[in-house]
């Protein structure tokens, strides 16, 4: 019991982060989060951006200030980008 107690309190809850679109740059442009937290990129430009990792996440078009939330499930760096603006590159870290 006292066991369980002590796992439980020292369990992490998931974190929800944030990445700004603005300026046809992400920001942060490296994020680095533990597996299990959410990370939601927000649209602050008046046109649509993408957030793209090929075969690991992709937002699609998020629109004018429209938002798109990944879970970080699967550990790793992950190079993304927008197919919009190929030089418009960001990182996100999973531990
Ligand atoms: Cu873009």
């Amino acid at each position: 019991m006292a066991v369980a107690s002590v796992a439980r309190a020292r369990a992490r809850l998931p974190v929800r982060h944030t990445v700004v679109m603005a300026a046809t740059a992400y920001a942060p442009l490296t994020l680095t989060v533990r597996r299990g937290d959410s990370v939601e990129w927000i649209n602050k430009d008046p046109f649509p951006h993408t957030v793209t990792c090929a075969g690991v996440f992709d937002s699609q078009s998020i629109a004018e200030g429209a938002r798109w939330t990944y879970r970080a499930d699967r550990r790793g760096r992950f190079a993304y980008t927008c197919t919009f603006h190929p030089n418009m590159n960001g990182t996100l870290v999973v531990t």
